[in-house]
């Protein structure tokens, strides 16, 4: 049978045989899986793709690192999912990073100040989502490593200026030389690799005239992703934002578990897809617990409390489950 590579797929190959550092190598690899069609003839292909891949972790672990560069674009996921923050020049990407994580951007009133992948880490009421700051999107940057880290991220935070009397232009342009690289905002339905669920952050929101521009934004891409006002100057609406981040884009809810005669531990969620039920929370706490779970009884907001529920009931933000065996 005939493999049919596309052409994302032969660039990602490009990519590999062109890699210096391992971490290159290793997202190329990630890329080339994620693009390879998958049917019978690339098998083989995929077993190979995937062998590579353990072995290079493995000489990672090791640390028998190869040249370092600097241009390195893979990041290792952390906490609830990795988000990578998109926009054009100056729309405070690089701020929003620094008012949500502990990480230190330069941030500065010229475009063209971020040139590496920064990341760091956003707390959100008891749970940590990655953010990963960003040199603008624009023809100047529009670097392989950039579109290998959206295509290998969680989902995409799509920052504006609504400060800006150019935001619909700078919206329409930055969206559209998104898709002349293949990559596309799909908010509803199944995805594939090249499409993202996104949330888009108005930033500036505190800057005159930007609850007008806001309603005009709104006419062109609300039918695209949800637009939520902020302002990384006075804070107000990040804590929306990261919520929205947390449920909407990375689709996640948290539970909890009580163990018998214990109170459950609420600094301590498990962090789950939305949809999971009792039987797939319980593989995720314990195999174990899984394999020989009687019942579970459930605390929270769509059941009465300690309601004993089947095992595919599905779950909701907060529940608190007791499992019996
Ligand atoms: N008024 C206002 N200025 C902001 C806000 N966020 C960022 N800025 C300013 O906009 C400029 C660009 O910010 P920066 O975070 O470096 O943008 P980036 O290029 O997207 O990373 C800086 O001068 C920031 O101080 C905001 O919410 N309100
Ligand atoms: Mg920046």
């Amino acid at each position: 049978m005939p493999a049919n590579l596309g052409p994302l797929y032969l660039a990602a190959e490009e990519r590999y045989r062109q890699a210096v550092t391992d971490e290159e190598k290793m997202a190329a690899l990630e890329e080339m899986m994620a693009t390879i069609p998958k049917h019978k003839g690339t098998e083989k292909m995929q077993a190979d793709i995937k062998r590579r891949m353990a072995k290079l972790k493995e000489s990672m672990r090791a640390g028998s690192r190869g040249p370092k560069r600097k241009d390195f674009y893979r990041i290792e996921k952390e906490g609830a999912g990795q988000i990578v923050l998109v926009g054009p020049p100056n729309s405070g990407k690089s701020s929003i990073l620094k008012t949500t994580t502990r990480a230190e951007p330069e941030v500065a009133d010229y475009p063209f100040t971020t040139r590496l992948p920064l990341p760091g880490m956003a707390q959100w009421e008891n749970v940590q989502v990655q953010l990963i700051d960003m040199p603008p999107i624009a023809p100047e940057t529009s670097q392989s490593w950039v579109w290998a880290l959206l295509r290998l991220s969680d989902g995409l935070l799509v920052v504006l200026d609504a400060g800006d009397d150019d935001v619909l232009d700078q919206t329409e342009n930055l969206l559209s030389f998104m898709e002349e690289n293949n990559v596309f905002i799909k908010n509803e339905g199944e995805r594939d690799f090249k499409e993202k669920k996104a949330i888009c952050a108005a930033n500036k929101c505190d800057m005159p005239g930007a609850a007008e521009r806001i309603e005009l934004l709104k006419e062109i891409i609300a039918d695209k992703m949800e637009i939520v006002p902020c302002s990384a100057q006075t804070g107000e609406g990040l804590d929306v934002l990261m919520s929205k981040v947390f449920f909407d884009v990375l689709g996640k809810i948290r539970v909890y578990t009580r163990p018998p005669g214990k109170k459950p531990d609420f600094t301590q969620p498990f962090i789950l897809d939305r949809g999971t039920t009792i039987i797939d929370a319980a593989r995720e706490v314990h195999k174990e617990i899984a394999e020989s779970l009687k019942y579970a009884r459930v605390w929270g907001k769509s059941v009465f409390d300690g309601q004993m529920v089947p095992r595919d009931h599905v779950l909701n933000d907060g529940d608190v489950i007791a499992f019996y065996t």
